[in-house]
């Protein structure tokens, strides 16, 4: 089962957060790190962003993996769209080439704010110029179809570098 997760930090170690989270989901591949300007929420500092790819034994575990990532890094949830240690979203969830749907309200898929979201979009594409968010098309040419201040709120941060985590020796 392979799931996209999109990652998100913005207060203390924010590169250390994200390495965190690539660490805990077992990622198999990840974006470049982009540095994007707040969407929404109360006045807050800037984020990093990040997108991941990980394979589950089970499409059922995505939401728990990544809450079990959030709290190792010790996420609070206060506000809304507030100030975060590390945000680890599920964007989609592909088992055997279906792509999951789901209406639960705990966990939409696919992610339901995905496609209007230059700080998801910026590094999906960037890593899998072919994504594709099931339901809205290809990742690219939702990001083309974004107001161009959405997009520039997003500046790459080739001098951040997320590591995979070193296999079984
Ligand atoms: N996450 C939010 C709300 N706003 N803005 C940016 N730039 N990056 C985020 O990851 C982000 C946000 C809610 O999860
Ligand atoms: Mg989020
Ligand atoms: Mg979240």
């Amino acid at each position: 089962v392979r799931v996209v997760f999109a990652l998100g930090s913005n207060l203390g170690d924010r590169l250390g957060h994200l390495q965190a989270a690539v660490e805990a989901l077992g990622a198999v591949a990840v974006s470049p790190v982009v540095e994007t300007a707040p969407v929404g929420g109360p006045e807050q500092d800037d984020y990093l962003n990040a997108v991941a790819l990980a394979d589950l034994a089970d499409g059922s575990d995505a939401l728990a993996v990544a809450h079990a990532a959030e709290a190792a890094r010790g996420r609070a949830r206060e506000v809304r769209w507030g100030p975060r240690t590390l945000d680890v979203d599920v964007l989609t969830v592909t088992t055997t080439g279906v792509d999951v749907r789901s209406d639960d309200p705990r966990l939409t898929l696919p992610h339901p704010r995905a496609h209007e979201r230059a700080f998801v979009l910026v590094p999906w594409v960037a890593l899998d110029p072919d994504a594709v968010l099931p339901g809205r098309g290809r990742a690219a040419d939702l990001l083309a179809a974004l107001p161009p201040g959405d997009r520039g709120g997003v500046r790459r941060r080739d001098d951040l570098v997320l590591r995979l985590p070193s296999g079984p020796p």
